[in-house]
């Protein structure tokens, strides 16, 4: 009887005292993230010239798994105001979206002749966030160089980072005012490694065995004299931060045996620690383990030195500590072996530099994208491991997100299942002590999806491009994220009650 009563009393105070909700504070800053090319279009209007994807594409448009580009794309060149009317009824407090180079310096050479109708594009865009209060978060490159600097070796050139520099100071004399947060280079590792030391971003350049070092060196190089362009020049009288966001998904050992935890390291060193530790890191310079690596295999093999360039005490020191924050595009993990699970690779190249094998158990979940699954506690994991590595540092992730096909349709509740399991394990982070400043949502709207074309979709909101408007329709996962960007809690067992948008008062 005692007992019954016992139970009786706890399940009353159950109800009286619902299970503590776990909030994102008020000023953590949600939002939605895109790219100019995916997005955009336009891309020979009102004097842009043409960069490497443009080129690539129109090209070899074999490369692209639907033979698609992004000419127009979303056309959001003349939708801008519907994406806006859309970051609304999400309710979202920031829109990250990213500069054309091209588009604002048609001849990158020439600084001095700014494109009038570039800056007007984007000035409109702005604006029209700004009269909503959503704040702009802009990268200045996000993978679409023009073709001109290409020509002359991109990101292997040693004077890449004057041309940054060059076009950065265009960007904060003319947007600088009214955005707060800028973002130099979007994901260094698949600017470099995909592009240059491998071939599945544009230029497809496959230079295996020094196209990814030689890029990552003269990419720091660039953005730090873009960060301190800022600092010196613009920052005291327009008070922003500014960041550089790099690919981080997790990596974590096969099982707990020395050398897998050690392959992870590498791994891990592979995949971000070539771009972060310059920047972050207390010695500065290049991963210690990964350096050494490439520089034995080198010498092995009979070159004169490392592959792997160095950095002059003056460029290490100037790249060290050049960022305000860390945003961290992350969506996935894998397990990392240093014995199973390899597979071929060039040789050589950073991947048979590191020589390791990489894992994904069945049970994670596939997306539409081969390399994305569904991995428990990634967020979290990569999240803390950042944070005890670089301690003191603001983060903000700046992409994470799930792709679905296009014949999806709406209702995309593995996307929202995978948007609820990721933001619980961003509070597991923050509850962890890790400075977490805004979560960016990947993405806004269906867009080009680079090598697959239009065939796989991170949408919040679909996309018809068959469509002269391409129309944009809220998919379920919208009506699941504007939920818990409203009350900052995360219900799992929220449903919609019907698929219609609307705005609320005050935004
Ligand atoms: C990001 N990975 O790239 C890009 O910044 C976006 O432009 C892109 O559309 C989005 O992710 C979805 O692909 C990634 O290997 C490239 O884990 C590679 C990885 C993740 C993201």
């Amino acid at each position: 009887m005692k007992l019954i009563l016992y139970i009786g009393l706890i399940i009353a105070a159950c109800h009286a005292h619902p299970r503590q909700e776990r909030r994102f504070p008020d000023d953590f800053l949600f939002g939605t993230a895109t790219a100019a090319y995916q997005i955009e279009g336009g891309y020979n209007v009102d004097g842009k010239t043409d960069n490497i994807w443009d080129h690539m594409t129109h090209t070899k448009p074999h490369v692209i798994k639907d033979m698609s580009n992004g000419d127009i794309a979303a056309n959001s060149y003349y939708n801008y105001k519907r994406d806006v009317e859309m970051m609304r009824e999400l309710g979202i407090d920031a829109y990250r979206f990213s500069f054309s180079w091209s588009r604002i310096l048609p001849n990158p050479l020439a600084p001095y002749n700014v494109n009038q109708a570039g800056i007007d594009f984007y000035n409109n865009y702005i604006n029209e966030m700004l009269k909503y209060n959503i704040t702009p978060m802009a990268t200045l490159y996000h993978w679409d160089l023009p073709q001109k600097l290409q020509d002359l070796g991109g990101f292997l050139n040693p004077l890449f980072p004057e041309w940054f520099e060059d076009y950065a100071r265009v960007v904060y004399e003319n947007f600088g005012d009214r955005v707060k947060l800028f973002i130099t280079f979007n994901e260094p590792r698949e600017i470099c490694f995909e592009g240059y030391g491998s071939s599945t971003k544009a230029p497809i350049l496959n230079v295996t065995d020094v196209g990814t070092y030689l890029c990552a060196k003269y990419l720091l190089l660039g953005h730090a004299k873009a960060y301190y362009a800022y600092v010196n020049d613009f920052k005291p009288t327009q008070q922003g931060q500014c960041g550089i966001t790099i690919s981080s998904n997790w990596f974590g050992p096969l099982t707990d045996s020395e050398e897998d935890q050690f392959a992870a390291e590498l791994k891990r060193q592979a995949e971000w620690g070539l771009y972060a530790d310059p920047i972050f890191s207390e010695e500065g310079g290049f991963p210690k383990e990964l350096s050494d690596v490439v520089a034995r295999k080198s010498l092995d093999m009979g070159y004169k030195e490392s592959r792997m360039p160095e950095f002059t005490d003056e460029e290490r020191q100037l790249i060290q500590g050049s960022a305000d924050f860390f945003g961290v595009n992350h969506y996935t993990a894998s397990l990392i072996s240093a014995t199973e699970y390899k597979t071929f690779y060039p040789v050589p190249s950073l991947y048979a530099d590191i020589d390791v094998g990489i894992y994904r158990p069945p049970e994670w979940l596939d997306s539409a994208s081969d390399w994305l699954k569904f991995a428990p506690n990634s967020v979290y994991n990569a999240l803390t491991f950042l944070h005890n590595k670089y301690p003191n540092t603001e983060f903000y992730i700046t992409e994470n997100g799930w792709s679905n096909y296009p014949d999806a349709g709406l209702i995309d509740d593995d996307r929202s299942t995978y948007y609820r399991a990721a933001l619980n394990s961003v509070l597991d982070a923050l509850e962890a002590g890790v400075n977490i400043k805004g979560y960016m949502a990947w993405s806004l709207m269906d867009n080009f999806e680079w090598m697959e074309g239009y065939v796989e979709r991170f949408g919040l909101y679909e996309v018809d491009f068959t469509s002269e408007a391409k129309t944009r329709t809220p998919r379920k996962s919208a009506f699941v994220y504007k939920e818990i960007v409203r009350s900052r809690v995360i219900d799992p067992d929220y449903e919609p009650e019907n698929l219609t948008m609307w705005i609320d008062e005050g935004h």
